[in-house]
C-alpha cells in the first residue's frame, strides 16, 4: 500500500500537537513524582474538552454513490471504509483524521425526518459541508436539496461543491470544467454558483494512484485542488486559531514542570517561579481580552442576523430593491464601524490592565526578595571564580529589569551603570497598530452586490412565465426572503471570522512582546540548567515544539491566503 502523502495544514498542526502532547505526557510519567503526576492529570483534563470539540468537522453530503466514502478514504488513506454501501443500510459514520472529524452521511437530505436527527445535528454543527455530485451533475432532487441546505437552512457560508468522477467522461479537463460549471450554474438559477468554492476531482483515480504508486493518476485526479480549497477554507476562517488555547495550556504545564524539576538551585527555582507566575498572569490577561472580543463578535453577529430577518419578513412586495440594498449596506457598515470602536476600547483597557498587573507583580515580595538575594549572591561571588554562574545572575537581573514597565525597576534597583545601559533601549513603549481589514476588502461588499443582482433576476422571472401572477409572486417572494436571510447569515459569519482573525493579531500586539521575553528567558534558563540534566533537555525540546506550532498557526493567520 502506498503512503498517503496528501494532507491539509489543519491536520498537520493537529498531529504535531498531539505527538508533542504524548511526548510530554511520557516525560511527566517518567518522573514518578506526585507533583508531576498532578500536572499530567491537569494537562489531560484541560485538553480533554479540546480533543472532544475537535478543531474542524467536515461533513460529506450529496448524491447517493457520488463517491463521498471514496473521498474520505482518499483523504485519510484508510482503505477499510465502506465503499458502495447500500443506501438503506448506510448510517452516518464519523471518522477521526488526526483530530479532524470527517462525517460520512448516506446521501441527500430532502426530507427532514426525525429519525435522522443525528445526521441533521451533525450537519448543523459541522464547520464545512462538502456537497458531492458526480459528472452527471444535478438532477432535480439534488438541486432542490442543494438549494434547501444553502438557502433554506442557511448553510451557504459553509458549503463547498465537489464534482467527483471526473474521469468517467472523456475529454479535455478544462473544457469539461467549463461545461459542468455552466450546467451547474443554470441548475441553481436564480442563485449563483460564484458563491460556492467548487472543485472537480476523481477520488478513485487518486486512491489508485496512491495505492499503485502511479504519480500520473494522482496528478490527473486533481485531488490536490480539493486539498488547496480545504486549506483556503480553514485558513480564511481562522480555524487554526482554535489550536491557540490548547497549545498555551500545554505550555503552561511545561512551565510548571520546568519549575518543579529544576529545584536544585534556590536561585534558579526562584527565577523560574517568577517566570511561571508572570507567564500565568499574561495568559489570564490574554484570555480576558479574547473573551471580551468574542463577546463583541457574538453581539455583532446576532444583530446582523436579526437585521436580515427583519428585512426579509418586512413587506417586500413593492419594495425598491436598490434602496433596500443600500440600506442594508449602510446598516452593516454602521455595525462594522461600531465594532471597530468597541475593539479599540477593549484593547486599550487590556493594555492598561496588562501594565498595571505587571507593575503590581514586580512589586511582589517574591520579586523583591529574589532581586535582593541575587544581588547579594553576586557580590559574594565577585570574589569567587564561578564566572559562568555570574553571567547567569546578571542575565536574570537584567531580564527582570527589562520587564519593569517604563524602567520602574531601573530606578529602584540598579546597582551598576553598566546594567542601566543594557536595558535602556528596551523601555520605549510600543504603539498598538489597529490594522483592521478595510471595509472594501471584506467579502461583504461582494455578498451585498450579489444580493441586488439576485433580487432583480428573481423578480424578473415573474413576468417570464404564464402562471397566475399572484401565485408566482408569492413563490418568488418566499425565495427572496430565504435568500436575504441566508445572505445576512453569511455576512454575520464573515464578520465573526474576521474579528476572530483580528483578535489573534491584537493579542500578538498586546502580549507578543512580553511573551517573547518570557519565552526567551525560559529558553536561556533551560539551556543553562539542561546542560547537566537530560530530562530538562527533553523538556526544552518539547517547549520548542509547542512554540513552533504556535508560531506556525500565527503566521497562517497573518497571511491567510499564502
Ligand atoms: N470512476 C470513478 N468512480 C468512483 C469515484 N469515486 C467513487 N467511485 C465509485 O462510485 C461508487 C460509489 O462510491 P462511494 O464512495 O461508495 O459513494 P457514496 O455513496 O457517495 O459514499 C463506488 O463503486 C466507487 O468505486 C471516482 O472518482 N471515479
Ligand atoms: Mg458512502
Amino acid at each position: 500500500m502506498g503512503s498517503n502523502k496528501i494532507t491539509i495544514k489543519a491536520v498537520t498542526v493537529s498531529k504535531k500537537f498531539k505527538d508533542t502532547c504524548v511526548k510530554f505526557d511520557h516525560l511527566l510519567a517518567h518522573y514518578n513524582s506526585a507533583k508531576l503526576t498532578q500536572i499530567r492529570q491537569k494537562l489531560r483534563n484541560e485538553l480533554k474538552i479540546y480533543q472532544e470539540q475537535s478543531v474542524l468537522t467536515i461533513a460529506f453530503i450529496g448524491q447517493y454513490s457520488s463517491g463521498k466514502s471514496t473521498i474520505i478514504s482518499a483523504l485519510t488513506g484508510r482503505r477499510d471504509i465502506q465503499i458502495n454501501s447500500d443506501i438503506t443500510t448506510q448510517k452516518t459514520t464519523i471518522y477521526d483524521w488526526n483530530g479532524i472529524k470527517l462525517i460520512d452521511t448516506p446521501g441527500l437530505f430532502t426530507e427532514w425526518h426525525d429519525h435522522d436527527e443525528i445526521t441533521y445535528a451533525a450537519i448543523a454543527k459541522a464547520d464545512l459541508l462538502v456537497f458531492c455530485v458526480t459528472s452527471m451533475l444535478f438532477d432535480s432532487v439534488t438541486v432542490e436539496n442543494f438549494k434547501q441546505l444553502a438557502y433554506q437552512k442557511g448553510y451557504r457560508w459553509k458549503m463547498m461543491l465537489v464534482v467527483n468522477k471526473m474521469s468517467d467522461e472523456a475529454g479535455d479537463d478544462q473544457q469539461k470544467i467549463a461545461n459542468y460549471s455552466q450546467s451547474l450554474g443554470e441548475a441553481i438559477y436564480p442563485y449563483s454558483l460564484d458563491e460556492f468554492p467548487i472543485c472537480f476531482i476523481d477520488a478513485k483515480d487518486y486512491c489508485e494512484g496512491v495505492d499503485q504508486g502511479e504519480d500520473f493518476f494522482v496528478e490527473v485526479s486533481r485531488f490536490q485542488s480539493f486539498i488547496d480549497r480545504l486549506n483556503t477554507f480553514v485558513e480564511c476562517r481562522g480555524y487554526l486559531a482554535k489550536f491557540d488555547t490548547p497549545i498555551r495550556i500545554a505550555l503552561s504545564c511545561v512551565d510548571e514542570t520546568q519549575w518543579i524539576v529544576s529545584r536544585n538551585s534556590n536561585q534558579d527555582s526562584a527565577f523560574l517561579e517568577i517566570l511561571t507566575r508572570l507567564s500565568r498572569l499574561v495568559r489570564k490577561e490574554r484570555d480576558r481580552l479574547r473573551t471580551n472580543v468574542n463577546m463583541i463578535a457574538l453581539r455583532l453577529s446576532s444583530a446582523i442576523v436579526k437585521e436580515g430577518t427583519l428585512i426579509a419578513s418586512g413587506a417586500l412586495t413593492n419594495v425598491d430593491f436598490e434602496r433596500l440594498n443600500q440600506q442594508a449596506e449602510l446598516k452593516i457598515r454602521k455595525y462594522y464601524d461600531q465594532v471597530q470602536q468597541e475593539l479599540k476600547a477593549v484593547v486599550n483597557a487590556a493594555i492598561n490592565s496588562r501594565d498595571k498587573r505587571i507593575n503590581e507583580f514586580l512589586d511582589l515580595p517574591l520579586v523583591e526578595t529574589f532581586l535582593t538575594c541575587v544581588t547579594q549572591s553576586k557580590k559574594d561571588k565577585l570574589t569567587g571564580v564561578n564566572v559562568r554562574k555570574l553571567d547567569g545572575v546578571n542575565a536574570q537581573i537584567n531580564w527582570i529589569k527589562s520587564i519593569g514597565d517604563r524602567g520602574k525597576y531601573l530606578v529602584n534597583n540598579t546597582t551598576t551603570s553598566e546594567e542601566l545601559k543594557i536595558t535602556e533601549g528596551e523601555t520605549s513603549e510600543k504603539v498598538i497598530n489597529y490594522d483592521f481589514k478595510p471595509w472594501q476588502d471584506l467579502d461583504i461588499a461582494k455578498i451585498i452586490s450579489s444580493m441586488a443582482k439576485f433580487m432583480t433576476t428573481a423578480l424578473g422571472r415573474v413576468s417570464d412565465r404564464g402562471e397566475t401572477l399572484e401565485m408566482r409572486r408569492e413563490l418568488q417572494m418566499a425565495d427572496i426572503r430565504r435568500y436575504i436571510t441566508s445572505q445576512f447569515q453569511a455576512i454575520s459569519q464573515e464578520l465573526q471570522n474576521q474579528i476572530k482573525i483580528e483578535c489573534l493579531e491584537l493579542e500578538r500586539q498586546v502580549y507578543g512582546e512580553i511573551e517573547k521575553k518570557i519565552m526567551a528567558a525560559y529558553t536561556q534558563e533551560s539551556h543553562a540548567i539542561a546542560a547537566s540534566n537530560q530530562s530538562l533537555k527533553h523538556l526544552a525540546e518539547i517547549r520548542h515544539d509547542f512554540e513552533a506550532i504556535l508560531n506556525y498557526i500565527t503566521q497562517g493567520i497573518e497571511n491567510p491566503r499564502v
